[in-house]
């Protein structure tokens, strides 16, 4: 009897040490962790960016900006009223995913590719497609190529821990040309590396190219090809195991993008709240619970449009044809003017 007790003790203790140690494991990984729960606690969202791309995030005069930088801006607005309450963490593309699976940062928004890979085997979960884009290559305007298919022989420049150097490989295979990889640990020695004429051409996403053309000497020597060689869907990305924050983090730009597609800006946004129209009415939180059932408040939507601006807002102020940068909207325009961004309703 005493036996038996004992080892029912045993067994228990056991599975209670066993429960112990699952809940280390999980907090440790992030895994299952409330997320957002983390974030109103601290009264601040880590935001996980790019150690410096103009138009996405970079950093000046310690303030940081860019499309990827008003992303963390308008969870923070969402989830804590307030979007200057973000910690910015840089990440360069190789640290990047351990930093998230680390818990280091809450959410990634840095021109992140979205692939099998990255969700199933880092166990990640990608949130919407913020911008779409593709594989591009930059050459000097002298060098007067028109076509990577006028490569052949080249020396192609691209930064470790990025999708472009697998792809560029591939692509110049299938056609039958011979080049030579020059791979570089940062986006600042990539930049210099292709400045200097270490490489013939700089590989990486044609946004990125948009954007580190800017800070060259003399921006207009350099043309970006037409080619465009792969699909890049860009988007946040969040740790497995944590569905409502990955929520949150969904309909953060979803609030964007319908704000767009009815005409919510930041400039009408009061008008908003005195409208009639039910798509406006719920998307505004003066009709219905929409944004308490994500865990925020009724008028989460209007904290992001208010702070950030609708999706629109967002892509010509950090890169569209306005900006710097100067990239037409393309395929990222509405699906209802032509393009294929697109939202669930708020409903
Ligand atoms: N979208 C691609 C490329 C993203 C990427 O990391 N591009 C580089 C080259 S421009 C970059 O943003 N570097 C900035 C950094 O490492 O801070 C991916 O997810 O692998």
């Amino acid at each position: 009897m005493t036996r038996g007790v004992s080892a029912k003790t045993f067994r228990t203790s056991g599975l209670l040490a066993l429960l112990a140690g699952a809940a280390v494991a999980f907090t440790a990984h992030g895994a299952a962790a409330q997320t957002l729960k983390a974030v109103k606690d601290r009264g601040s969202l880590t935001c996980g960016v790019s150690t410096g791309i103009i138009g996405f995030s970079a950093q000046a005069d310690g303030k940081w900006t860019g499309f990827d930088v008003d992303f963390c801006k308008a969870v923070a607005a969402a989830v804590l009223n307030d979007p200057a309450k973000v910690t910015y963490v840089p990440l360069n593309a190789e640290e990047r995913f351990t930093a998230l699976q680390s818990g280091k940062v809450d959410v990634l928004s840095r021109n992140t590719t979205w692939t099998l890979e990255r969700e199933a085997k880092l166990k990640l979960l990608f949130g919407p497609i913020t911008y779409y884009d593709g594989q591009g290559f930059l050459v000097p305007a002298a060098r007067k190529v028109e076509s990577a298919l006028e490569l052949d022989g080249s020396k192609v420049c691209v930064q470790a821990g990025t999708t472009a150097a697998s792809y560029a490989t591939d692509y110049f295979k299938a056609n039958n040309m011979k080049i030579e990889l020059v791979t570089l640990p940062s986006v600042q020695e990539l930049v210099k590396a292709y400045e200097a004429g270490t490489c013939d051409t700089l590989t990486t996403d044609v946004s990125q190219l948009y954007a580190l053309r800017t800070g060259f000497a003399k921006p207009a020597a350099h043309i970006v090809l037409p080619d465009v060689i792969t699909k890049e869907p860009l988007g946040p990305v969040v740790r497995q195991g944590d569905d409502e924050w990955f929520n949150v983090v969904k309909w953060t730009h979803y609030a964007m993008l319908n704000g767009e597609e009815l005409g919510v800006s930041s400039l009408s946004i009061d008008d908003a709240l005195k409208s009639e129209k039910p798509d406006v009415k719920r998307l505004v939180g003066t009709e219905g619970d929409y944004g308490t059932q994500l865990g925020l408040t009724k008028d989460f939507a209007v904290r992001i449009i208010r702070a950030v601006g609708n999706y629109g807002e967002v892509f010509e102020r950090n890169v569209g044809t306005g900006s710097k940068l100067a990239i037409p909207r393309g395929v990222n325009q509405l699906w209802s003017t032509g393009g294929i961004q697109y939202a669930p309703p708020v409903r």
